[in-house]
């Protein structure tokens, strides 16, 4: 059952983020899609899928990345979509004073040079903990964290975001406001 929940989760991962028009799924601008097209859509493709384990994978799922709505009809992901189907008016929200960003060493240079960039995502994620930047960052290889001066941003004008499972958004993060997590460096 965990496998089945965990390549579900990739599954929705993909449709729900990256590529809905791959199983034919409409998603609304706030990243939305109904449970009942999403089943339909997917069994087209072959895959079978039903409202228990769809429910199970967003109940069960380690970051919650996905939402069901309150009448339990429709789905989504919080954050980290690269569709442009989907712009999700996220709220402005004041950030703590730093958060961070967990990479891999092998992108330093270049993020040191042109800043954190959100490449084919919507937004840089931010995570309000070294602890939980450097799972990030070892995604990618060997894991570096960068402390954000977020705080300084948001003086200077630069709009922050808090997806639902507390990952953090902005747009993108210039050098300067980048330093190195000492305990994190390699
Ligand atoms: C790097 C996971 C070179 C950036 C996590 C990262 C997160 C640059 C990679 C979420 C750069 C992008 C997102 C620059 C940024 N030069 N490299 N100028 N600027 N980068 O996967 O932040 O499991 O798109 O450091 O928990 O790693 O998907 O972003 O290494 O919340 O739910 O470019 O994905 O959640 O990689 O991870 P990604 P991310 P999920």
């Amino acid at each position: 059952m965990a496998d089945r929940l965990t390549e579900t989760s990739k599954f929705l991962s993909y449709v729900l983020r990256h590529e809905p028009q791959a199983i034919g799924l409409a998603l609304d601008g706030e990243g939305w899609a109904g449970i009942d097209a999403l089943i339909a859509a997917a069994a087209a493709k072959g895959r079978v899928l039903d409202r228990e384990l769809v429910r199970a994978v967003v109940d069960t799922n380690d970051k919650k990345r996905f939402a069901i709505s309150p009448d339990g009809a429709r789905i989504r992901a919080v954050q980290g979509h690269s569709t442009t189907e989907v712009a999700i008016a996220y709220a402005p929200v004041e950030p703590p004073e730093q958060l961070f960003h967990g990479t891999a060493t092998r992108f330093l240079a270049s993020i040191r040079a042109e800043g954190l960039v959100a490449d084919s995502r919507h937004h840089v994620h931010l995570s309000p903990d070294a602890e939980t930047a450097t799972a990030v960052g070892r995604r990618h290889g060997q894991p570096v964290v960068l402390t954000v001066a977020a705080g300084t941003m948001h003086r200077q004008g630069f709009v922050f975001h808090r997806a639902d499972n507390g990952v953090w958004l902005t747009k993108a993060v210039p050098p300067v406001f980048l330093g190195e997590d000492s305990a994190s460096l390699p």
